[in-house]
């Protein structure tokens, strides 16, 4: 069903271009040459919300969701991102899916901040290998030139056998001008990168699954890993002037400085410093 055809997206009537259906045997390939392996991959031409059915499992049948298993799906019609905001993406332009990670017992919770953001590391690390500056946005997105080329949203479900955390990913890859869904998006092919997702998928679970089983394993030392030292670094938010809409409805205006040993934002305004769990941050221009 690739290509051709005048389709209806959103509001929007426009020409899809071709583009081919997610290749399960091309992962295992790309999979095997780079020695990641996962439990089972399932890849439907289309559901609501891959996290939205990682979750309806968990509940329904938690003993038969292996650590890992990979949803993923072409056309993810019920996409969401934190506070139930949309989250849209044309059929196979997007390389979206799910895995769940189990919390080893005596994790901190307050640490769990870590997971989204590791994430978004091991994304950018993989962009960065098709010469695409990715940087890390605090607390879920992956930037490339201050536009968001990928968000991430964990959820954390308690089952029988221990939290388990489902992290959902969704990266741009094959999307045209004309289908952004905000003008502060933008794709790798719109940057120049022609990526296959199958290639993608199999870089970013080679670097996904030890960064977070790291992060797991520290427990409160979380902060002093290497991988929260790499995060750190990939993080375009530290250093800038930032505006952030917390949860509430109030703003800070300040300089984000740093990341706490919970991963919470450490913003420094004219009345001190705020640590912030939760809100979006909006990066001033020129930072
Ligand atoms: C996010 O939320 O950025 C998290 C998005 C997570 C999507 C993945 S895909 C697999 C899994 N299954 C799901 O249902 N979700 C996850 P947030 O920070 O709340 O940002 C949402 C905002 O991003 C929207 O309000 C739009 O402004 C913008 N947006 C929507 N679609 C976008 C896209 N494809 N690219 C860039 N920005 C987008």
């Amino acid at each position: 069903m690739c290509g051709g055809a005048k389709t209806h997206y959103g509001d929007l009537v426009h020409s899809q271009p071709a583009r081919p259906d997610f290749d399960l045997s091309r992962f295992q390939d790309e999979s095997r040459r780079r020695g990641v392996s996962v439990p089972s991959i399932e890849w439907p031409p289309e559901l609501g919300s891959t996290n939205d059915e990682l979750a309806a499992r968990l509940e329904s049948s938690p003993g038969e969701v292996a650590e890992y298993a990979v949803i993923g799906t072409d056309f993810q019609s019920g996409g969401h991102g934190r506070l139930g905001r949309p989250w849209t993406v044309p059929p196979r332009a997007s390389l979206t899916f799910s895995v769940p990670v189990r919390v080893p017992p005596g994790f901190p919770v307050d640490r769990l901040g870590w997971l989204p953001i590791t994430a978004g590391w091991c994304v950018a690390e993989t962009l960065r290998e098709h010469e695409i500056a990715a940087g890390v946005k605090w607390p879920n997105d992956v930037l490339v030139d201050g536009k968001k080329i990928c968000g991430i949203l964990t959820r954390a479900c308690p089952t029988p056998g221990g939290l388990v955390v489902i992290i959902g990913i969704g990266v741009n890859v094959a999307f045209t001008a004309d289908e952004l869904p905000v003008p502060t998006a933008t794709s790798l092919s719109l940057l120049g990168a022609e990526v296959r997702r199958e290639e993608l998928l199999a870089s970013l679970l080679s670097r996904l699954q030890p960064a977070i089983a790291e992060v797991l394993a520290a427990g409160d030392l979380v902060h002093t890993t290497a991988t929260a030292r790499r995060v750190r670094e990939t993080m375009v938010t530290l250093g800038s002037s930032v505006r952030v809409e917390l949860p509430g409805g109030q703003e800070l205006v300040g300089r984000a400085r740093d990341l706490d040993p919970a991963g919470n934002l450490v913003v420094e305004t004219a009345d001190g410093e705020h640590r912030i769990t939760a809100g979006d941050v909006i990066h001033a221009r020129s930072a």
